[in-house]
């Protein structure tokens, strides 16, 4: 049985799942409690959870609560982190402060790799990652996430990063930090709302087993961290580039004028882009974190020793 630190604590269900090795898939909070607004936050949170439960793995909700790390939410803490009234968003810099504090906080992707390794999951599903922000190469806005990947060994399966980013910086920065990016199916980087942003990918998978075989080749490797699996929209939920443009470059001006920067960009920028669509990034983002959820459960599906049908590594 494997020790885990006493600041996590796994639900029973996920704690029976991850000591059984079947397929458990972790999902993170700050689309939660930062990134979507109620109603749509709890919903996006439930979808996730039952599309990865109709895939034959157990979801794994990664939430800060009262000083611990909660892996496996039940659905009325779901309830409360959503409605929670003054939320952290939480990466690896201030876990530390979060878990000495009350009430829930939002964990990032950054975070949610912590407590899925220390977890002993290796599978998290989300909508978008962090990465470099336009401007980046001056303002060091680089998101966190970035270095968790390149430290810690998780598969994460998502859109890849989101179009209010630089597509092109982000590729850059985790081939420098080595981690592989690998399209699902796909030649090109996905635009999040859209099919492409334009850039290539690295690498590409056709199916789960390969995406699993490739994780284990990764992880026999000296210090290997972690992978992005990209999975374009589906093709109902994509948004038209240029409307997905058009908002996305007005948002990043208004922050400025704004004078928004930091933690706080992702979010500001997330619902300006929303209401400059009128909610259509929001149906899309909807769409796209069930999507990713989905195929994050086929990928933990073919880890996992129980139910993986060759064994390709
Ligand atoms: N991208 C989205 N929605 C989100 C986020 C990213 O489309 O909610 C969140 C994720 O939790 C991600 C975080 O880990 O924003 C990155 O924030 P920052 O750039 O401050 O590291
Ligand atoms: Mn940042």
């Amino acid at each position: 049985m494997t020790s885990r630190p006493a600041w996590l604590r796994l639900s029973r269900e996920v704690k029976d799942s991850i000591d059984a090795g079947r397929p458990v898939v972790a999902l993170e909070s700050t689309l939660v409690t930062h990134g979507l607004a109620a109603p749509d936050n709890l919903r996006a949170a439930r979808a996730a959870e039952a599309a990865i439960r109709s895939g034959g793995a157990t979801p794994a909700t990664v939430a800060v609560s009262d000083g611990t790390v909660l892996v496996g939410l039940s659905d009325r803490e779901l309830e409360a982190l959503a409605a929670a009234p003054d939320p952290l968003k939480v990466s690896r810099q201030n876990l530390a402060a979060a878990l000495g504090r009350r009430g829930w906080s939002g964990t990032t992707v950054a975070a949610t790799m912590i407590a899925a390794h220390a977890a002993g999951i290796e599978v998290f599903a989300t909508g978008g990652i962090g990465g470099v922000h336009r401007g980046g190469a001056q303002t060091l806005d680089i998101s966190a996430d970035l270095e968790e990947l390149a430290r810690t060994p998780v598969a994460v399966i998502s859109a890849g990063p989101k179009s209010i980013l630089d597509a092109r910086l982000t590729l850059e920065y985790l081939e420098t930090r080595g981690v592989p990016v690998v399209g699902w199916a796909t030649d090109e980087l996905p635009g999040f709302f859209t099919a492409s942003s334009g850039e290539s990918v690295p690498h590409r998978v056709e199916d789960a087993a390969a995406a699993a075989a490739l994780c284990r080749r990764h992880w026999s490797l000296d210090r290997a961290g972690g992978l992005v699996f990209t999975v374009p929209p589906p093709a109902a939920a994509a948004m038209a580039a240029a409307e997905a443009d058009r908002a996305v470059e007005q948002a990043i001006s208004d922050a400025q004028a704004a004078g928004i920067h930091g933690p706080a960009s992702t979010p500001w920028l997330l619902s300006r882009v929303a209401e400059l669509t009128a909610g259509r990034s929001v149906a899309a983002n909807l769409a796209l974190i069930e999507h990713d959820a989905t195929i994050a459960a086929a990928v933990a599906v073919a880890l996992s020793p129980t139910t993986a049908r060759t064994s390709p590594a």
